[in-house]
């Protein structure tokens, strides 16, 4: 992508209504603009990450074995009705009529809506277990939308929800998720603690949020130290060592009962990317979604669901890497891989140079932002660092003419003058 014809809005100032600190970022780096109190539109750069957040939990999810839908946004009130729901969810439910006078909703969550598609077409334990995701925007009028996409009223979620004839399968689905989140979380560079948590308004009694350190966090959290030795990125993660560590967010933990000895309990502030939950039967009861035994007998079926916050996480992600002059992408979610930095557009041989490069890298399907723009080198390389692509190469009339290039890197700020060649074997790896 030529930067002189790309859409990326960047902002000199940091605006005022910004507190934290990804919030002022993405508002900074042209990612996201608000349209109205936690409401945003995604603007190129800032949809992209979301893309590949996106794309990381779909990965994650249907290597578990859940199988991916689609469900509406907009649900009929006479669902929530059935589960007992539409009164008991307050304030935070968008309620809307229809011409027809007919209640509707924009939906919170979609617990009621997949119990329906169950209970229509799965009837025997032999169809189970069955495991439904779908990764879509979610309206919660929340009191206090604040800190940009952490906490929207409009939102990405990416929702799962598992369905076992008993408690052992539900058992089993659970710890299923519990393992592809902390995958996922890691693919994405961010250690994520698996916390004891309540239920709240989805109810159940098996429940754990995955918690990412950061100072902006929301609750305070406690965890034991035995967690920073954790390798999240084992592909054998076992999951009840890792539930039976102790961990919990503060409205959870409880000093005169907690079992870590002072010296070996952490404490910090989290962000929740993911919140998973055991039900049972909570929605499939008063729902009539059962199925029937090997005996013949009919039986409601167990579930859970499990959620994790994509458009959260983008924000998350800043929160756990940025430094003083902007972003630092790791790389699985960065927008783009490389920066090129053209200085002296107007130098023929620089322009000729950076010109071969894009090509090659674009053509070998490296993604690659390059600044063709007629601007101050300054400028220039003072937006590469606020956009935070994981590697910057600039093009300069000086390297051009003997065919080298300088490759920076974001995070740490390493840098090597390359000769063409070099430059893109490390660039296309
Ligand atoms: C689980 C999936 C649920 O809604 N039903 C379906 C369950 N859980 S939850 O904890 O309420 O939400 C799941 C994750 O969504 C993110 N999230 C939000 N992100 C941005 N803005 C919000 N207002 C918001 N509310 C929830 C969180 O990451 C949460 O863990």
């Amino acid at each position: 992508m030529r930067l002189s014809r790309y859409f990326l809005p960047v902002l000199k100032e940091t605006p005022a209504e910004a507190e934290i600190v990804s919030h002022q970022l993405m508002l900074r780096a042209g990612m996201i603009q608000q349209l109205s109190a936690g409401i945003y539109s995604w603007l190129p750069l800032g949809w992209r990450v979301l893309q590949k957040v996106e794309a990381i939990v779909r990965e994650e999810m249907d290597r578990s074995g859940a199988i991916e839908i689609l469900m509406p946004t907009i649900q009929p009130a006479d669902l929530w009705r059935e589960s007992g729901r539409y009164d008991a969810y307050g304030k935070e439910m968008l309620r809307i009529k229809d011409r027809h006078e007919r209640d509707m909703l924009f939906g919170p969550t979609n617990e009621e809506n997949v119990t329906d598609i169950f209970r229509r077409h799965v009837k025997s334990y032999r169809q189970l277990p069955l495991n439904l995701y779908h990764i879509q925007w979610k309206f919660r009028d929340e009191v206090r939308p604040r800190f940009g996409v952490m906490r929207g009223r409009e939102f990405l979620m990416k929702d799962a929800y598992s369905f076992d004839l008993d408690l052992e399968g539900a058992r089993r689905s659970y710890d299923a998720y519990f393992v592809a989140y902390l995958r996922a979380f890691h693919r994405m560079g961010l250690t994520a603690i698996p916390m004891v948590a309540d239920t709240g308004p989805i109810g159940g009694d098996m429940s754990h949020e995955f918690q990412i350190l950061a100072s902006t966090g929301e609750s305070e959290v406690f965890f034991d130290a035995a967690f920073e030795d954790i390798d999240f990125g084992d592909p054998n993660l076992d999951p009840e060592r890792l539930k039976a560590l102790y961990a919990a967010a503060d409205e959870k933990h409880d000093p005169a009962t907690c079992p870590v000895p002072k010296d070996r309990l952490r404490s910090g502030r989290g962000i929740e990317v993911g919140h998973i939950f055991y039900f049972g039967t909570k929605y499939s009861e008063p729902m009539n979604a059962t199925v029937s035994t090997a005996d013949g007998a009919d039986v409601p079926v167990h579930m859970g669901s499990y959620g994790i916050g994509v458009s959260r996480l983008v924000g998350a992600l800043i929160e756990a890497n940025h430094d003083a002059a902007g972003i630092v992408w790791p790389e699985s979610v960065a927008p783009f891989k490389v920066g090129i930095v053209t200085i002296r557009h107007d130098d023929e041989a620089a322009n000729a140079l950076a010109e071969d490069l894009y090509r090659k890298l674009t053509g070998a399907g490296v993604e690659v932002l390059w600044d063709d723009r007629d601007e101050r080198a300054g400028a220039k390389f003072a937006t590469m660092d606020l956009i935070g692509l994981p590697h910057q190469v600039t093009v300069g009339p000086r390297g051009a003419k003997s065919g080298r290039v300088e490759v920076k890197d974001r995070r740490g700020g390493a840098k090597d003058e390359l000769s063409l060649d070099a430059a893109i074997e490390r660039l296309a790896r």
